[in-house]
């Protein structure tokens, strides 16, 4: 078989004192940490857009990206080669996972029927290639946002043919995911959302929305798929305002349209940043309701207002992200999948693996300051402590449900002159640092 990164060697571990660049310094995917390898706690996925597909174009250039295809012409020798590559690339890295949008593999046809035949024979291609290189797909979606049609939206779209087209698009995605053994299924609320209120029937849109998502959580039931159902929020981008603007607009949605227990959340780092939120608090708040599926691992640049979708390098997110993912006893059936690019000056293809190499080892130190972190109880015993009012006397009183108002009153006026104790921020944040220079 063709070789598409020649001179790459597979990356191994090599520890952190190696100068190769084409090695992990931190990711040692057999060690184990806690109790299973970093391999099982990490779950590393290649996003196929970013790294197959993409070609480093911009608003204001042309592709640059080095690819072996550039010369083909033909639009399934391209499908195939891409494919092909994609799993050199993953054999190549030790990464088991992919995820991916239709469109992102196999090109379009003259009209949906076509469309869906080039589909299947890329996926039949597809499946095979996952048979003999043991890979898994962590989540397919459907690109429901490129294609003109979707100018409007896609179930979100004043026009309702467009809304039948998506639905369409959206069922055959989720028969492809079931037939490649997909572990979830993504909705990205690509253009869901609106320019301005002076065009927009919010309430119908959004009715709509839930709809389209009723439809297909009754559809997977129809068909037994069994992958878990993902709302991956992001608050603007392409649109000014995206509706699932970041975890709790997606709960409080699903809440009211009874549709909680089908969903849970794709967070993404740089959507979380979009939205003025760490990418750690993104997380806790869906662990905390239960809904943390998988996560869309990258960074943003904290000088520039847009998705910039960076190799993760920032080694304290990295942290704190594995912290609240062992806080939530793991990831189950989510993953790590790298929604990063490189810049489009690192056209090199070798750059692809560098940035990988970059992410795979920030984040795998990021688990083991997470781990220690944990293991040694110091931030959970001091949160315990700050919140011991609430274990005893009348702070237990009013978490068991036993105060009230009156209660409460009579008590406060008894203890008018109340006491409160440091937050203790400073130290805790060069507690932090310690952890993450001593590992
Ligand atoms: C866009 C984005 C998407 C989703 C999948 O910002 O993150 O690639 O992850 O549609
Ligand atoms: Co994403």
């Amino acid at each position: 078989m063709t070789e598409y990164f020649k001179g790459v060697p597979e990356i191994k571990y090599e520890g952190r004192k190696s100068k190769n660049p084409f090695s992990f310094k931190y990711y040692n995917p057999e060690e184990v940490i806690g109790d299973k390898t970093m391999k099982d706690h990490l779950k590393f996925t290649m996003s196929y857009w970013h790294t197959i597909a993409a070609n480093g174009a911009d608003m204001f250039g042309a592709g640059t990206y080095e690819k072996a295809w550039d010369n083909e012409t033909d639009p399934m020798v391209i499908a195939k080669a891409k494919m092909e590559a994609a799993f050199e690339f993953m054999d190549k890295l030790g990464i088991e996972y992919f995820a991916f949008h239709d469109r992102d593999i196999a090109p379009e046809g003259k009209d949906l029927k076509e469309t869906n035949a080039i589909l299947d024979e890329v996926v039949a291609y597809c499946k095979e290639l996952m048979q003999s290189h043991n890979k898994k797909l962590l989540w397919g979606t459907a690109n429901a946002f490129n294609n003109p049609r979707y100018v409007h939206g896609a179930s979100t779209s004043c026009n309702a043919d467009v809304f039948a087209y998506a639905a369409a698009q959206v069922k055959k995605a989720i028969e492809v995911t079931k037939e490649l053994g997909g572990e979830n299924y993504v909705f990205w609320g690509g253009r869901e959302g609106y320019e301005t209120l002076l065009n927009t029937d919010l309430k119908l849109e959004q009715d709509n929305f839930a709809r389209f998502l009723r439809m297909a959580v009754d559809y997977a039931e129809k068909i037994g798929f069994k992958g878990q159902f993902l709302i991956e929020p992001k608050p603007q981008e392409p649109t000014k305002h995206q509706y699932d603007y970041d975890v709790a607009t997606v709960l409080a949605f699903l809440r009211g349209y009874g549709l909680e227990k089908h969903f849970k959340m794709n967070i993404e780092a740089n959507h979380a940043t979009l939205a003025g939120h760490t990418f750690q608090h993104e997380v806790a708040m869906a662990r905390i309701n239960g809904a943390l599926g998988s996560l869309d691992i990258n960074q943003g640049d904290p000088n520039l207002g847009w998705d910039t979708d960076q190799f993760p390098t920032n080694i304290y997110d990295a942290a704190l992200l594995m912290y609240e993912v062992l806080k939530n006893g793991g990831i189950g059936k989510g993953g790590l999948n790298f929604d990063a690019k490189v810049r489009r000056a690192s056209f090199k293809s070798e750059d692809l693996f560098l940035g990988y190499i970059a992410g795979m080892d920030t984040l795998a130190q990021g688990l083991r300051i997470a781990h220690r972190m944990l293991q040694e109880g110091e931030f959970e015993d001091n949160i315990a402590e700050r919140y011991k009012s609430y274990t005893e006397g009348i702070g237990k009183d009013i978490v068991d449900g036993k105060a009230d108002f009156e209660s409460l009153e009579s008590y406060a006026l008894e203890h008018s002159h109340v006491k409160n104790e440091s937050g203790r921020q400073e130290l805790l944040e060069a507690k932090l640092n310690q952890y993450i220079f001593n590992e």
